[in-house]
């Protein structure tokens, strides 16, 4: 294949122009079928890793905290979009570069193909887990690579010779055509492995189809309470519809548990150590409740927040049987992808219900919610808290550790703040002068909203009716009605909680423990 390697017919090639953009374009579609090849392997052999996504979650790990946090300010839910055609366009250039070095530097092109499959071994070989099957795909891959490149290479070489060459013949149009075939059947084998891909990574759709038809006889699904909606267009429904609830974390793909293979694992500073499996777990008395759950990273007046019905079994219980030892003041859990948290024991242990929630909104949670369980604690923000496919648990110390986000400069604690939000009228909203409805909710978990207060362009505060809630782990509603006239206006909004304590006007960033700040909008009334 690579004899003409020896005759060294550069000088001639060099006369050539017609192929030069054929070759980058040759690099991305034998770059595409490695990858392709690499996919389709890594699903046929179930292992949980793929060295695209291993990848892909590693330039995440290795990404400062700033750029995290600016990510998922900016884009929101799209991050992992976003993220995802960055690697695309990475990806594209630079196959593209090396298909046009494979032109005259072969080894250069070979050299770059095994620095790629290299750092996707590595990305594999540090997941935990890894059974060294995790490998195989790589190598896959790096032949895709070659083998497919070298095929192009050979047809595009064929196609230059001739056309270089000073005797008049048909053969340009014969190689160019027999050139245009290999492409054509390489982008093909690609796309083909990238379907067959997605079929043996269904292990997702197995994992919901289980899901779908699991039935949790003490879990219940729970009508919205008489009296917590404040009845205003406008608003985020009290109950936050699980379709439409907030996602944060840091997993691309998201683990697929099967409930049968579920256990954690209670163990460090502890009496005795415990395995729970998921049948152990779900015959165990259930709790059910309201609860709030909150992210850190929500600026004042965001939507990274939301309300549901949680059903689990409350943590207390379970650590007192493990029995936590002196000194022990953090539980650090980890989820099945490799995240971390670190929570503080007393949290987990007090009068507060925190659980290890198997249901939300009455439907087994679902997948990207951490199905099959998660811990859900009110009154902490997630990312200290509601680690999503738990399946470890060490009690131990904060002394000890350092949890994901932790170590990217976030605090160790992360109580919720109070906070209070406008949703009606929307920001830079128009109505009509005269008496205006303004709506919204707040919360101060697990103290409770006492009051809630707006004031229009600085006047005096007015005080709101509040909606009725069942418990103080969940947000309220609340709604007040003012005359205002025609013209630009801004109103801000802020909350007493029922110890008394007025929410803090001072503005804090969402680094290192959570947003503070009134929040404030424009409007017209005309
Ligand atoms: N395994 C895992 N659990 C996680 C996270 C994560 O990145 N991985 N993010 C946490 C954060 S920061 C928040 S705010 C909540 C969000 O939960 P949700 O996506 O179900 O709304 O999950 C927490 N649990
Ligand atoms: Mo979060």
């Amino acid at each position: 294949m690579f004899g003409h390697v020896l005759t060294r017919p550069w000088d001639r090639i060099g006369r050539v122009r017609t192929s030069r953009g054929w070759w980058a374009i040759s690099g991305v579609v034998a770059g595409a079928l490695g990858l392709a090849v690499s996919y389709v392997v890594a699903g046929l052999l179930h292992v949980r890793e793929s060295p695209v996504v291993a990848v892909s979650e590693g330039v995440v790990k290795l990404t400062p905290g700033v750029v995290v946090e600016w990510a998922i300010d900016h884009f929101q839910h799209n991050d992992k979009l976003v993220f995802t055609i960055g690697m695309f366009v990475l990806l594209t250039v630079v196959f593209g570069l090396i298909g046009w070095q494979a032109r005259r530097r072969w080894w250069l092109a070979v050299s770059a193909y095994v620095v790629l499959a290299a750092i996707g071994g590595y990305a594999v070989y540090v997941k935990p887990g890894g059974t060294g099957a995790e490998q195989v795909p790589v190598v896959v891959g790096l032949l895709g690579w070659v083998v497919a490149m070298a095929v192009l290479a050979e047809w595009l070489r064929r196609w230059e010779l001739i056309e270089a060459s000073d005797e008049p013949s048909d053969e340009p149009t014969h190689s160019r055509r027999w050139f245009f075939t290999a492409l054509g059947v390489t982008a093909g084998v690609a796309a083909a492995g990238w379907g067959l891909g997605r079929i043996t990574t269904s292990g997702r759709r197995r994992v919901e189809e289980t899901r779908r038809l699991l039935r949790l006889d003490k879990v219940t699904d729970a009508p919205v309470p008489k009296g917590v909606e404040i009845g205003v267009d406008g608003v985020a429904p009290w109950q936050t519809p699980s379709s439409t609830f907030y996602l944060i974390d840091t997993a691309f793909t998201k683990p697929t548990i099967e409930p049968k293979d579920w256990t954690l694992r209670i163990h460090g500073m502890v009496d005795r150590e415990i395995t729970l499996t998921y049948d152990d777990l779900v015959s165990r008395e259930i709790t059910q409740d309201w609860i709030t759950l909150n992210c850190v990273s929500n600026p004042v007046g965001g939507d990274l927040v939301g309300n549901a019905w949680w059903s689990g079994v409350r943590l207390a219980a379970i650590l007192a049987e493990a029995g936590p030892q002196e000194g022990a003041d953090a539980v650090l859990q980890t989820s099945d992808d490799g995240w971390t948290c670190g929570t503080p024991l007393a949290a987990l242990t007090d009068d507060r219900n925190a659980m290890l929630a198997v249901a939300m909104n009455g439907e087994p949670l679902p997948v990207e919610h951490g199905f099959p369980v998660r811990t859900i604690v009110p009154g902490l923000y997630g990312y200290v808290s509601a680690c999503k496919w738990v399946v470890d648990m060490e009690v131990t110390r904060y002394s000890d550790f350092t949890a994901y986000w932790t170590s990217k400069g976030w605090s160790e604690q992360g109580p919720v703040k109070m906070a209070s939000r406008i949703d009606v009228p929307g920001d830079g909203g128009r109505v009509d002068a005269g008496a205006v409805v303004f709506a919204g909710a707040a919360w101060e978990q697990h103290t409770g909203i006492e009051r809630v207060e707006i004031s229009v362009d600085g006047g005096a505060w007015a005080e709101a009716d509040l909606a009725r809630v069942p418990n103080d782990d969940t947000w309220v509603q609340w709604r007040v009605e003012m005359d205002v006239e025609a013209g630009d206006h801004q109103v801000k909004v802020r909350a007493v909680d029922k110890s008394g304590q007025i929410q803090t006007g001072v503005q804090a960033d969402v680094v290192p423990n959570g947003a503070t700040g009134w929040h404030t909008i424009g409007f017209t009334a005309s």
